[in-house]
């Protein structure tokens, strides 16, 4: 990797990777590719360069592309799992019309493509615990759907026309810089803000509903460690299992009172995310990850706890 395009920079995911990349790889190498509406502000401004990259244009990233001489592209667009339901073909249309522009790009320029998929690419005929890194995948969601078809067709396009695509399967990710929107697994943040704020959180997910989740220092490194692999040590591409932690409402809720003991929290289930999350895994295993590239997560739920409470306090206060 020496000139990388983050296709989503301001989103979730993508405000922190940029800025983690600019760090290892220099400033100047690192593009922040927005879309008009959601252009980088503060820091991810002005420490790097930006450009216009709409994944639904394959030009317009293919000039991104020539004009920075890129060659690994990070492609983090995409709808999460609830607003996906609402808007299926704008799923598809930004998830899969827009991963082939990717790939396209790549195939003519030489780029590797990181697209991450998701537990959310597992249905509820997967088996739930422990799942296994080769298993079923059924899921019933438009998020699942596209996340299985990223798999395909970035194994598609590595076998095919050698183009050196790599992801993981991400869990919930809960960070303290830019909130996630429209997922399932959003309540894992969301209580973090409550806790902070002093407010009573109301909880969407059923006590004793598990899911696997990771704090985004976990999930950075992830995504850049994969990347940075040696490919002949890799069987697995598209997409491998990666795993720190998985908890229910009520457990996280425990951790975090450990540290403000007054915080409450009620029940308010919301139907769709929770048939969304009763579809998901229990806890991924992710053993091929830990062989293959040297997967090892840093942070657990207490370690996540203490460090998401201080950080927010401080960006709160
Ligand atoms: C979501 O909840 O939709 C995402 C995911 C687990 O992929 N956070």
């Amino acid at each position: 990797m020496e000139h990388i395009l983050i296709i989503g920079a301001t989103g979730q995911i993508g405000s922190e990777l940029t800025m983690e990349l600019r760090k290892r790889y220099g400033n100047a190498n690192v593009v922040a590719g927005y879309i008009p509406g959601a252009e980088p502000k503060g820091e991810l401004k002005e420490s790097g360069p930006s450009a216009i990259a709409d994944v639904t244009d394959g030009e317009a990233i293919a000039s991104v592309v020539k004009e920075y001489h890129i060659d690994t592209i990070y492609n983090l667009a995409a709808l999460l799992s609830v607003v996906a339901e609402s808007k299926p073909k704008l799923a598809w249309k930004i998830g899969i019309d827009g991963l082939w522009n990717v790939l396209e790009v790549a195939r003519e320029q030489g780029c590797a493509v990181f697209t991450p998929s998701s537990i959310g690419s597992f249905g509820a005929s997967t088996p739930h615990t422990k799942t296994p890194q080769d298993t079923i995948q059924r899921p019933r969601t438009m998020y699942g759907v596209t996340k299985v078809t990223t798999e395909l067709l970035s194994d598609y396009y590595f076998n095919k026309y050698g183009v050196d695509t790599r992801a993981v399967r991400f869990p919930g990710i809960i960070s303290n810089v830019t909130p996630p929107g429209g997922g399932t697994t959003d309540y894992a943040v969301d209580i973090y803000y409550s806790a902070v704020k002093g407010e009573k959180f109301v909880c969407p997910i059923k006590q004793g509903t598990l899911m696997d989740m990771m704090y985004m220092p976990d999930a950075l490194n992830a995504a850049i460690t994969l990347m940075e692999a040696d490919p002949t040590r890799l069987i697995h591409r598209n997409a491998f299992n990666i795993a720190s932690m998985s908890f229910d409402p009520e457990t996280i809720y425990q951790a975090i009172r450990k540290h403000v003991p007054q915080f409450e929290m009620i029940y308010d289930i919301d139907p769709l995310k929770q048939r969304i999350a009763d579809s998901w895994p229990d806890s991924l295993d992710d053993t091929c990850a830990r062989e293959e590239w040297g997967w090892k997560p840093a942070y657990d739920l207490e370690s996540m706890t203490v460090d998401m409470l201080e950080k927010l306090r401080e960006k709160l206060k």
